[in-house]
């Protein structure tokens, strides 16, 4: 839309952990996406409306100008290695590991490794650089069960307590890249609404700056 700025966030804590920076850019929506069935929210402004999608479709609404601005997890940038868009802040949110994790004490089998994630293109890499040939799994979430039903030798997740792993016989092992959320730009908007994104651009890293010295 030529006079809006839209922006794509995701339900949760990426939602929850941009909000107060979208409030410090003066940005305020005025429907909850938790408690709301629209998935287009009006804010305060009228040329600004958030839409709710799913954290592994944000870099797919930006990069096909569904939204002009997104907040992604790095992981899920990662997944996405070839997609046309500008990264231009990180907005050190939403703070966590991608990591490789097994069954605590277990010792590492001969032969290929099975590693069962949501992770693919990250997890190829890793494993890539390190030598070694492994069978990925693709999974879509709840990759803790797999080790535990015998189906992969490791996961690869995204850790930030490591509660989950614990809870489940799991232990982290490999760091494989810290995320945290970045915003994303369409490019095409980037030229077409150049001073409005600018704008927003420089209130968010002033906001960032801000919650840094919290
Ligand atoms: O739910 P959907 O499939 O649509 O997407 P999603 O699950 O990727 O979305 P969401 O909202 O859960 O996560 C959005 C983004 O938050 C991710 O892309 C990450 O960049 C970031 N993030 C930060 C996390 C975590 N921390 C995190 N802990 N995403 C997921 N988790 C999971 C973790 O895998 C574990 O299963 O939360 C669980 C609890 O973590 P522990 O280590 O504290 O126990
Ligand atoms: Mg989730």
């Amino acid at each position: 839309m030529p006079n809006t700025l839209t922006l794509a966030l995701s339900k949760g804590r990426i939602y929850k952990e941009t909000l107060p920076l979208l409030k410090a850019a003066g940005i305020e929506p005025i429907d909850d996406p938790e408690t709301s069935r629209k998935l287009i929210l009006d804010t305060n402004q009228a040329d600004v409306k958030l839409i709710i999608v799913r954290a592994s479709d944000v870099p797919t609404y930006v990069e096909y100008g569904g939204a002009d601005i997104g907040v992604a997890g790095k992981d899920v940038l990662l997944e996405h290695p070839d997609a046309e868009l500008y990264e231009p802040v990180d907005l050190e949110i939403a703070c966590c590991k991608l990591m490789t994790a097994g069954r605590v004490n277990e010792v590492e089998k001969k032969g290929r490794l099975k590693v069962a994630t949501k992770f693919v293109e990250s997890t190829r890499r890793f494993y890539a650089q390190q030598g070694k040939q492994v069978e990925i799994i693709k999974l879509y979430g709840s990759m803790e069960l797999a080790p535990l039903v015998g189906m992969a030798d490791r996961i690869v997740d995204v850790v930030d307590t490591g509660n989950t792993l614990r809870a489940n016989g799991l232990e982290p092992l490999e760091h494989i890249a810290d995320i945290s959320s970045r915003l994303v730009v369409n490019k095409a908007s980037m030229k077409t609404k150049h001073a409005r994104i600018q704008k927003f651009i420089s209130q968010i890293r002033a906001a960032v700056r801000e919650q840094r010295n919290d």
